[in-house]
């Protein structure tokens, strides 16, 4: 009994405001969300509040949910966070291994009563467009006729970022895979670095407006824009993208829902046919591709385009098979190792292991090395 009049008396000083000045001042709490492409607890991170003088007034802790809730004076407020990712850090809260920090502010907070206000700190960019399933080795076909028009790249934007497509080129580079006829030479060019020489570039066309890759969004570039079945269970009738090779004996289809590559330098047959014992593929970047110097082989036989390094931004080298080191052709700098399948007409094609999985979406393990990245499977994972 006595207890209950205690609490009434209290809550009569309380009406009164006989109470400390800061209770009756606003409450300003403050939310901290992160980025989709993070998933990270949002507990346990400081958070500056600064005053309109740019003064710091609190540091508090985040608690449950990535609040901080305070009382302040009435008037005009800022909420920061910095929150520093180290390498280790980040691959788990991104799939990225990028030593990176969150960073961001609220803006001016006018706190005149209880304000709320959500901080949402940015990231850097982090990944880019990968290789996500490449297919070179062709279907066994039907009756042992072997089919190799399925062949096909599945680019997949792996990155935080939309990313635009247009006037980027494919390219296959030059040089065998392994000792195929009888012992072969390697590429004379495998000892410089600066360079990847290559045999055939298609480009992505220009739109008005460019086309962006959304984060997590696949663009699948086919040989041939078809129905490959029965001579292949693939259906590329739906791909985003084929080298049309057009020729005066239209020996090759352009296939009429699927939009074509541009073909900018091209020495191959009747199609853009990559080697079925593995080939070396390059998504590169540069001003204009139709500029860029070409030099003819030691042989005399072939006219080859210079790819400067730094302007590729995703590598495979597939040669023919676990032996086959000595063919390397892609810059270790571009892609440290190979890798490669089981032999040719296996309808084996390889795909990038899954580094994590973050709300739902998987992101792929980019170490630029192929035979860390690579997963053999067969058939082939239709894209779509
Ligand atoms: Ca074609
Ligand atoms: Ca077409």
């Amino acid at each position: 009994m006595r207890r209950g009049m205690t609490l009434a008396v209290t809550a009569w000083w309380l009406g009164c405001g006989a109470v400390p000045q800061a209770s009756r001042d606003p409450v300003l709490d403050v939310e901290l969300r992160f980025p989709v492409s993070h998933d990270l607890p949002t507990a346990g991170h400081t958070i500056t509040i600064r005053d309109g003088t740019g003064a710091v007034v609190a540091q508090p802790s985040t608690g449950t949910g990535g609040r901080v809730t305070l009382r302040v004076p009435a008037g005009r407020y800022e909420a920061q966070v910095n929150v520093e990712l180290t390498v280790d850090a980040a691959r788990t809260a991104t799939g990225h291994a990028v030593a990176h920090t969150l960073a961001g502010t609220t803006g001016v907070l006018a706190v005149q009563g209880d304000t709320t206000a959500v901080l949402t700190p940015v990231a850097p960019p982090l990944g880019g467009l990968v290789f996500k399933q490449v297919y070179w080795s062709g279907s066994p076909g039907l009756n042992g006729a072997h089919y190799f028009h399925d062949q096909f790249v599945e680019l997949h934007n792996n990155a935080t970022h939309p990313i635009t497509l247009d006037g980027l080129c494919l390219a296959d580079v030059f040089g065998v895979s392994g000792d195929i006829n009888g012992v072969e030479d390697p590429s004379p060019y495998q000892s410089d670095p600066a360079f990847v020489y290559v045999e055939n570039i298609w480009c992505f066309p220009a739109h008005d407006p460019p086309q962006q890759v959304a984060p997590g969004q696949s663009i699948l570039v086919v040989q041939d824009g078809a129905n490959h079945q029965p001579d292949s269970p693939l259906d590329f009738s739906g791909a985003s993208y084929e080298a049309f090779n057009q020729r005066a004996d239209e020996r090759d289809v352009d296939w009429p829902t699927v939009e074509n590559l541009t073909r900018v330098s091209f020495s191959g047959g009747y199609d853009w046919l990559w080697t079925v014992f593995g080939p070396g593929l390059i998504l590169f970047d540069v001003p204009d591709p139709a500029a860029l110097e070409s030099v003819i082989t030691p042989d005399g036989f072939w006219e080859v385009v210079k790819v400067p390094s730094p302007a590729v931004l995703e590598a495979v080298e597939a040669l023919m098979d676990a032996n086959s080191g000595r063919f390397k052709r892609i810059p270790a700098s571009q892609d440290a190792s190979f890798i490669h399948v089981g032999g040719t007409y296996t309808l084996e094609s390889v795909v990038r292991r899954v580094a994590a999985t973050i709300h739902g979406r998987p992101i792929y393990q980019d170490t630029q090395d192929s035979a860390a990245d690579f997963l053999v499977q067969s058939p082939p994972t239709q894209p779509f």
